[in-house]
């Protein structure tokens, strides 16, 4: 699907640039790598990735190279000489028509300049983090105009209802997953064939996570359990009822292959956060710290939200809450009572990813936003 900055003879694609901070761990990377591919190979959009901190792309997606996406080293202090004067017969090497700035990053002064200089100012938005508090579809799309220069800045806040920017979701994700061939996954990375009663839990957590109480409790399990952990370098181990598997960091499109794989994800961040809920299998979320506690607040968020939706009586209601906060540090872990609401909770999460696949998805509600004002 491409679209057309004024269809008709003069066509040419959107030209897109991401900036991006790589503050730390893989989201940041993760979020804008996402989207700027999405933006190039479903909307034909010209695209490139300013990122401070390329190294992460390397994991995220070691093909990038061969992807329609420019990525970009950005060293603050250092722009493409191109910007500076604005060459006007190169368009996509001055300012783009869009621009993203992802999660408040700054961008440069003297890129600003360059998109107050452009005739047609570009659509400037600020790519917010995730949060299922209600405020969010009350702030999504308003504009903030510049103090001095011509220029209107909107917020975008991806978020779970219509009112909000949506969720990243790729067009071809049913598809891939309809062709996904859960034995040839376990045969490549070395693991024996799914036993009938077992539980595949995959693990992808912040150090704080109490990993050992959950392993120890998972060697008392009454089935076997195997614990897939991506990206660790610890050795195998089998104890109990419980075996664990190193995976090594997996690229972003197969990170959903092992989603798939589970019964059950351990996820954390953003991101793998939202893959969790498109793999519709259950999943615990380790909510990215945050001073004084805030984070606290949007965990709560998320899971009155979820489960509201869902309808989940107050048994499982009360299982994911408990275990879900000692997950996050409130309080001691609870793996019987969390383990009883597994099927509630089997249910509950497909039920949501099938609810919120109803709704648009951040890249599409992205596009028509700036076409709109690109008119
Ligand atoms: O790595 P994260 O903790 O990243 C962050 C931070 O919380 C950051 O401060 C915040 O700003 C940002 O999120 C939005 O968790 P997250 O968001 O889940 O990102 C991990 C990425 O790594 C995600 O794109 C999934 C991907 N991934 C793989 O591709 N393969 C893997 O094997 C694993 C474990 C993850």
């Amino acid at each position: 699907m491409l679209n057309t900055l004024s269809p008709g003879p003069a066509f040419r694609p959107v030209h897109c640039d991401i900036f991006c901070v790589v503050i730390d761990n893989y989201g940041d990377a993760g979020v804008c790598w996402r989207l700027a591919r999405q933006l190039a190979e479903e909307y034909g959009w010209q695209v490139r990735l300013y990122i401070d901190n390329p190294a992460p792309l390397a994991l995220l997606a070691p093909d990038h190279a061969q992807s329609p996406v420019t990525v970009v080293p950005w060293t603050h202090a250092v722009l493409p000489p191109t910007l500076s004067p604005v060459p006007s017969d190169a368009p996509h090497d001055s300012p783009a028509d869009v621009v993203i700035e992802a999660f408040a990053c700054t961008l440069p002064e003297v890129y600003v300049a360059a998109m107050a200089r452009r005739e047609k100012k570009p659509v400037w938005l600020n790519l917010d983090y995730l949060s299922a508090e209600d405020w969010v579809g009350e702030m999504h799309g308003l504009p903030s105009p510049h103090p001095r220069l011509p220029l209107v800045k909107h917020f975008f806040f991806p978020g779970f209802d219509e009112r909000s920017g949506g969720l990243l979701r790729e067009a071809d994700y049913d598809a891939r997953r309809l062709a996904f061939d859960a034995a040839a996954f376990r045969a490549e990375f070395g693991l024996p064939e799914k036993m009938a009663d077992e539980l595949t839990i995959s693990l992808f957590s912040y150090p704080a996570a109490p990993v050992t109480q959950l392993m120890q409790a998972l060697r008392q399990e009454h089935r076997p359990v195997r614990l897939l952990l991506p990206g660790s370098n610890a050795k195998a181990l089998t104890q109990g009822a419980l075996s664990t598997h190193p995976l090594p960091f997996l690229p972003q499109a197969r990170y959903d292959e092992l989603l798939w794989a589970c019964d059950l994800n351990f996820v954390r961040g953003e991101d793998s956060f939202v893959r969790a809920q498109w793999a519709g299998k259950p999943f615990v979320w380790q909510i990215y710290p945050q001073a004084d506690n805030v984070h606290r607040v949007k965990l709560d968020a998320f899971l009155h939200r979820y489960m509201r939706k869902v309808g989940a009586d107050d048994t499982a209601i009360d299982a994911i809450t408990t275990f879900w906060h000692a997950w996050n540090g409130a309080g001691a872990i609870n793996w019987p009572a969390f383990a009883a609401a597994l099927p509630a909770l089997t249910q509950s999460a497909l039920f949501w990813s099938i609810a919120l696949k109803k709704q648009r998805d951040l890249a599409d509600n992205l596009v028509q936003f700036c076409l709109e004002r690109l008119k």
